[in-house]
């Protein structure tokens, strides 16, 4: 198949996800163009059936804001057209769904058929598209699309709470390539962190409010009074400059480190010893399936498609959002050494449940399923 990806090319779960889709078809045999406006982060080798189109974002004095979407609708229709594509899979709803549904008007117009694929990815349904001033837009491009994927039940569940939606909704959950996310042997960065054989906590996020990242650091302040532990935190964002103060109000500077964005956090999950996810909302929950997939128990909230990777009790626990107390008490107990290689070894038996090897084919019969649908309807 010839596919069209279109994504946020960004350090995001949703980009990530797609880029990670498209080199796993291209590796199988399908043509894969991705259309975004920047080069996506993981996608910096050649491949043969790999292209990258840019959008070419024209500004003008009269525009406060550059049309964006007017630019990716033209050139998919471009890459559509010439690239002789059998379907566009775009990841985000907002607004690549409605870019998607204008560029198949502008080929129907000269005659050429393209199904698209929505796939929601979480906070363009639970936090922007809901917001009156998406929330039609989404709407009509989720049910004008020819097919539509959810990556947890929780997300699906949402989208039909929120939206006047239509059609059948696919769940296909994140996935995880296991020969890139595995735990190395990185003995000497984890003596240069933990000198004293302390424990050792990771978040890894874009420190939006929705991660919650205030609760990481109380959670791990409670843990620290009863045991020696340190905490990594990965990544960046609006929320970080308030967390590093609050570092300095618990006084807890010396045990936390800022890591900033990383390229290969599965060096800092290799190290780790818990992975906390406290979100208030997450349709899945990708960067905990990473550390899984390195080992790393995971305590998490309960929000959203979470408790749909995280079995509690057995993978780690799974936590009322806010509640630091019983945090605290389960993360006291999987850090525990009668407990940690269980949790260990079951975070990374549920982790390869989500193998790229099992997703990968489940959107492949998809696309195939779409095309045929959306060709019977012509
Ligand atoms: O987590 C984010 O804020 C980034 C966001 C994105 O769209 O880039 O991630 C969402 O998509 C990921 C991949 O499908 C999911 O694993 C994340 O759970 C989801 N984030 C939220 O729902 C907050």
């Amino acid at each position: 198949m010839k596919i069209g990806i279109v994504c946020y090319p960004t350090f995001g779960g949703s980009g990530v996800v797609a880029t990670e889709l498209g080199k796993g078809l291209a590796k199988i045999g399908h043509e894969v163009h991705f259309i975004t406006y920047r080069q996506p982060t993981r996608l910096d080798f050649f491949s043969e059936n790999l292209y990258y189109h840019e959008v070419d974002i024209k500004s003008y004095p009269l525009f406060d804001f550059p049309p964006y979407e007017l630019a990716l609708a033209s050139k998919m229709v471009s890459v559509v057209k010439y690239e002789k594509l059998d379907l566009l899979h775009v990841h985000y709803a907002i607004p690549h769904a409605s870019a998607a549904y204008m560029a198949k008007q502008i080929l129907k117009d000269q005659g050429i058929h393209i199904p698209v694929v929505t796939t929601l990815h979480g906070t363009d349904i639970t936090l922007v598209g809901k917001d009156p001033s998406y929330e039609p837009v989404v709407t009509f491009s989720i049910n004008q699309s020819d097919g539509v994927t959810a990556v947890s039940e929780d997300l699906k569940r949402e989208t039909y709470e929120y939206f006047d939606i239509k059609r059948e909704i696919e769940v296909i959950y994140n996935f995880i390539d296991l020969d890139r996310f595995k735990r190395q042997k990185k003995d000497h960065f984890k003596l240069a962190i933990c000198p004293n054989g302390e424990k050792l906590m990771v978040h890894t996020s874009n420190f939006r409010k929705v991660k919650r990242v205030e609760d990481v650091i109380r959670v791990f302040f409670e843990v620290r009074k009863e045991i020696p532990a340190k905490l990594l935190l990965v990544g960046d964002g609006p929320e970080r400059d308030k967390m590093e103060r609050l570092c300095r109000e618990l006084g807890t500077c010396d045990d936390i480190r800022f890591l900033g964005k990383l390229e290969y956090v599965e060096e800092v999950l290799s190290v780790a010893d818990l992975f906390v996810m406290p979100s208030e909302k997450e349709s899945f929950g990708l960067a905990a399936l990473e550390a899984m997939a390195c080992e790393v128990p995971i305590l998490t909230s309960d929000a959203g498609g979470i408790p749909e990777l995280n079995v509690s009790g057995v993978t780690g626990f799974v936590c009322k959002v806010g509640d630091i107390a019983d945090m605290k008490e389960k993360a006291l107990y999987i850090l525990d050494d009668a407990n940690l290689p269980t949790f260990k070894a079951n975070a990374l038996a549920r982790a390869k449940e989500f193998d790229i090897t099992e997703i990968l084919p489940l959107y492949v019969d998809y696309y195939q399923k779409t095309i045929e649908n959306s060709l019977a309807k012509i």
